[in-house]
């Protein structure tokens, strides 16, 4: 559902809670009639309830019968999420009741909300800018303590401070640049140039220190696509239930039992590894063993660190099944319980049994090292950029670049200096949601969830 842009006119209602039975269920409401539509469906309560002081009412139907009882709180302006007047009920946490408390409040005048609409309010009402808005979906969805300490910063703000200051900055340096265009015969101080480069120059560095976190953002935000390969039979499977602690995949001792890809989220010490078992690569027998190692290549192409798994009691073939790819690849040798076949011997790779589980601590730390993922880098003001804000600061990049060379050049006209920092401003503006971004509300809004 597309969501609305223009708060403040309408009152908007959901239940905040997931559907399904649960001891409570939370229904929220915003807008400049919501006191007044709690009011009519609770019998007055709302106008006279202390400000965020929770007090109990019923909830009733038109014909005054109770559908429910429970805690209202009330919020007033800008005292709330949106900051805009709110109202939250707490109640039973079933199905139905709490379906009929939200068509009371609708009967009553509310209009049903679209997905993120609520946080939408928040920031067109300046409660959050953006970054932080896109904190809160990532703090909702984290999945490693990691995900949450980057989302918890986020929603803090840390990154909308960093490209906000950034961005004044840069703001400060377009006005002495096009002052200097101005009035060139008032400042003719030959530092002013010096000056001025050095000022973009050091906001390229903060735009550059940005990007240097977007691998990071986006492992936390999707997790570390994990692609476990190899000849049939050799225990990747195996190794995809061991590592998720339950027999996800099938295992057997015939070779292709593994004909599509299985994937599935574990989380190896804060970091969320997304794995994928494929099916064994070897002259396949039939049409969907062939489409299977089709995927497995697909997949093997796309991969952020491949485990290439290999039965350790056969003998070494010096045929490794893929061609030297750029992609972190870490050798598995497993069935060590079965003995080493000798031909392995100096090769350097993790031992490892599936059937006993041994060796398992020494690939969960070869995983980690492989990653550069070291838990002490992840400070509490850590920054893990997503794919939109990667898009900005390229944008901005390329004009602070560019800006830069014609500082640079003597004979360029400042003017055209002035254009790419202009650029540059407002890519570091989208970021934070500090220009005009109607087009891009829609997008990011969509996707959080009715009632966030
Ligand atoms: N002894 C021993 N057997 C293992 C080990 N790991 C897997 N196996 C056995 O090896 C056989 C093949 O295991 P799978 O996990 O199905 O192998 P796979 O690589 O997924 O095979 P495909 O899906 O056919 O490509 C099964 O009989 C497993 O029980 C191990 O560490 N030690
Ligand atoms: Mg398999």
């Amino acid at each position: 559902m597309e969501a609305i842009l223009d708060p403040g006119g309408t009152t908007i209602a959901a239940i905040a809670t997931p559907p399904g039975m649960g001891a409570v269920s939370l229904l929220r409401v915003s807008g400049p009639e919501a006191i007044a539509i709690a009011d009519a469906a609770t019998g007055g309560k709302a106008s006279s309830a202390l400000p965020r002081t929770a007090c109990y009412c019923h909830v009733k139907d038109a014909d005054g019968r109770v559908l429910d009882d429970g805690l209202l709180t009330v919020f007033r302006g800008s005292n709330s999420y949106t900051g805009e007047d709110s109202v939250e009920f707490t109640g039973h946490g079933g199905i139905l009741v709490t379906r009929e408390v939200l068509s009371r409040f609708l009967a009553c005048g509310a209009v049903a909300a679209g997905p993120g609409e609520f946080t939408q309010r928040a920031f067109l009402n300046g409660k959050l800018d953006l970054t932080q808005a896109e904190g809160v979906m990532d703090l909702i969805s984290a999945q490693t303590r990691l995900s949450l300490r980057a989302a918890h910063s986020q929603l803090e703000g840390t990154l909308g401070k960093r490209t906000t200051a950034a961005r004044d900055q840069l703001l400060e340096t377009l006005a002495h640049l096009e002052a200097w265009i101005d009035f060139p015969e008032e400042d003719i101080d030959p530092q002013t140039g010096v000056l001025l480069r050095g000022r973009v120059a050091a906001v390229l560095d903060v735009v550059e220190s940005l990007l240097a976190t977007a691998d990071q953002g986006r492992v936390l935000r999707e997790g570390v696509r994990t692609v476990i390969f190899g000849q049939p039979n050799v225990g990747k499977s195996s190794l995809l239930n061991l590592l998720l602690g339950f027999d996800r995949a099938i295992v057997s001792n015939l070779a292709g039992t593994t004909r599509d890809t299985i994937e599935e989220v574990v989380n190896l010490h804060g970091i969320p590894l997304r794995l994928i078992d494929t099916a064994g690569v070897r002259e396949a027998v039939d049409q969907i063993e062939i489409e299977g190692i089709q995927r497995t290549v697909r997949q093997i192409e796309a991969a952020d660190i491949l485990l290439e798994v290999v039965d350790a009691s056969q003998p070494r073939t010096d045929e490794f099944i893929l061609p030297a790819i750029s992609t972190k690849r870490l050798l598995v040798l497993n069935k060590s319980d079965l003995g080493e076949h000798a031909t392995w011997e100096s090769t350097e790779a993790v031992r490892l049994s599936c059937s006993t589980g041994e060796g398992l601590g020494a690939l969960s730390d070869a995983i980690r090292a492989a990653l550069h993922f070291n838990e002490a880098d992840w400070g509490e003001h850590a920054v893990a950029i997503n794919a939109r804000h990667q898009a900005s600061l390229q944008v901005a990049r390329a004009s602070l670049r560019a800006a830069l060379t014609l500082l640079d050049d003597g004979a360029a006209d400042p003017e055209l200096a002035a254009i790419d920092l202009r650029e540059a401003l407002d890519a570091l503006g989208e970021i934070p949601g500090k220009v005009d971004t109607e087009d891009l509300l829609g997008v990011i809004f969509s996707s959080f969830c009715i009632g966030k």
